[in-house]
């Protein structure tokens, strides 16, 4: 199929292209390199190094022979995305181009405004470039487990069957995100499920619960194509936090109680679903949502495997519960059904212990790129700067 990965310089989306171009896909990556920017702004960079994308590409065709072309295109600038959606006529479309980092939403208004007009505007120009020229092709938007909140029932795959004063439906499911990053996908959802009723598209809403890992089959064929590994509090996500952090000697940063409970996969699987989505397309008009996760973990669960991990591989680990920065729920019910992916045959790579023990090595390996300042939180959700780690309570 011809695929277009939009994000494809990011964590997902290259791990993403790489797998799709060796399963004989033709992939093009549109990627705008915001990434990358946000990174220098903030005085942030990947733990393991990533190579420029012309870098990357040129080492995947000399490894393999197979080629990834690259636009070099911000999918908010609507002529830009035209041009290309018009010459390349793709067979699927898989949006990963958004700015994802809930902390990063809610620094101040500004970064809240920023990330509301990238997500929603390219999402939007993202329809309408599929509409005006290549209606038939398949939408594969990353959504994410964050839209739903962490409601006092079962979340469900996107809708729910609701009896009201003796009449039933069939409605999407209410949706409680966390923050405004979460928020502009809820906005996402809303748009892809209008314009299929209108327009006919056809679409799949991959809600995706937090991603961990850093390797994939592909990305270790060599250093020029590593995937980005985050750690700092802006962009990096809790587990892969946990064992840069074990690797390091820090203590476990446990936001609050640690009781908050997340959905998770590894990135192999990340790759797999998108896979699986895009050889199974929705049909015209459909607007479907797959729950994109292999399984559910409280926070505090999680340190206490990567400590005793960590510990059994001679590092000394403790945990600290640090002051919440966040505004949410830190005891709460937690139960997501994700059985879509699954009928259509994801077999999960379940959380492991050598998983954990590889990425606390390759945080070890890269530990002289470490900026320890990055690692306490510091953007709160209240809009005051939240106690640094050194305040924390080490508990274990
Ligand atoms: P990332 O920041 O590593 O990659 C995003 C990529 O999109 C970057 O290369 C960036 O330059 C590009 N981009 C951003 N705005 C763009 C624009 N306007 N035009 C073109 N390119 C643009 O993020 P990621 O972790 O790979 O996440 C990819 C997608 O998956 C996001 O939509 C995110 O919301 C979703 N997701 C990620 C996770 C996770 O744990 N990483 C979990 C659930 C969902
Ligand atoms: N947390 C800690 N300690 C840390 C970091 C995080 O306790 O050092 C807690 C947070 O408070 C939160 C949970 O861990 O309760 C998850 O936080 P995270 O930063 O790993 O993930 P999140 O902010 O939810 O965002 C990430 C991705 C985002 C994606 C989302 C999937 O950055 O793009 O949409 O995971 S989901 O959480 O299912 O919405």
């Amino acid at each position: 199929m011809k695929v277009l990965v939009i994000g494809g310089d990011g964590y997902c989306g290259w791990a993403t292209s790489l797998y799709l171009s060796s399963r004989g896909h033709d992939v093009t990556i549109i990627d705008s390199l915001a990434r990358r920017d946000w990174d220098r702004e903030h005085g942030l960079a990947s733990l393991v190094p990533i190579a420029s994308m012309r870098r990357r590409v040129d080492e995947w065709t000399r490894l393999t022979g197979r080629t990834i072309r690259f636009e070099h295109a911000d999918v908010t600038d609507y002529d830009a995305l035209h041009r290309i959606m018009h010459a390349a006529v793709p067979d699927a479309v898989v949006h990963f181009g958004q700015q994802r980092s809930a902390p990063f939403s809610m620094i101040d208004r500004e970064h809240a405004i920023r990330t509301h007009l990238n997500n929603t505007v390219g999402n939007m120009n993202v329809l309408w470039a599929l509409h005006e020229c290549a209606p038939q092709a398949h939408l594969v938007k990353l959504g994410t487990m964050g839209e739903y909140g962490t409601p006092n029932i079962d979340v469900e795959e996107g809708f729910i069957d609701v009896e009201h004063k003796g009449r039933r439906d069939r409605l999407p499911f209410p949706k409680q995100p966390g923050s405004f990053y979460h928020l502009t996908k809820v906005s996402d959802s809303d748009q892809i499920f209008f314009a299929c009723r209108v327009w006919k598209l056809r679409a799949t809403d991959l809600n995706q619960g937090v991603v961990y890992g850093t390797r994939t089959e592909q990305t270790a064929m060599s250093p020029a194509l590593a995937n980005r590994y985050d750690y700092d509090h802006i962009f990096g996500t809790v587990l892969n936090r946990f064992c840069v952090q074990a690797a390091l000697g820090h203590p476990l940063t446990v936001y609050g109680a640690g009781g908050q409970t997340r959905s998770f996969l590894d990135i192999r699987d990340t790759v797999r679903c998108v896979e699986i989505a895009i050889e199974n397309p929705a049909r015209e008009g459909e607007y479907r949502v797959f729950n994109q996760f292999t399984e559910m973990f409280a926070v505090e669960a999680l340190a206490d495997r990567v400590a005793r991990v960590a510990r059994e591989n001679g590092y000394a680990c403790d945990i600290a519960h640090v002051a919440n920065p966040r505004v949410e729920r830190e005891s709460h019910y937690y139960n997501c059904v994700n059985t879509n992916l699954r009928t259509l045959g994801l077999e999960p790579t379940l959380l492991s212990d050598e998983t954990i023990a590889h990425l606390i090595a390759v945080a070890r390996e890269h530990a002289d790129r470490v900026d320890l300042r990055l690692i306490p939180p510091r953007v709160a959700w209240t809009g005051t700067v939240a106690p640094s780690a050194a305040q924390a309570t080490a508990v274990a």
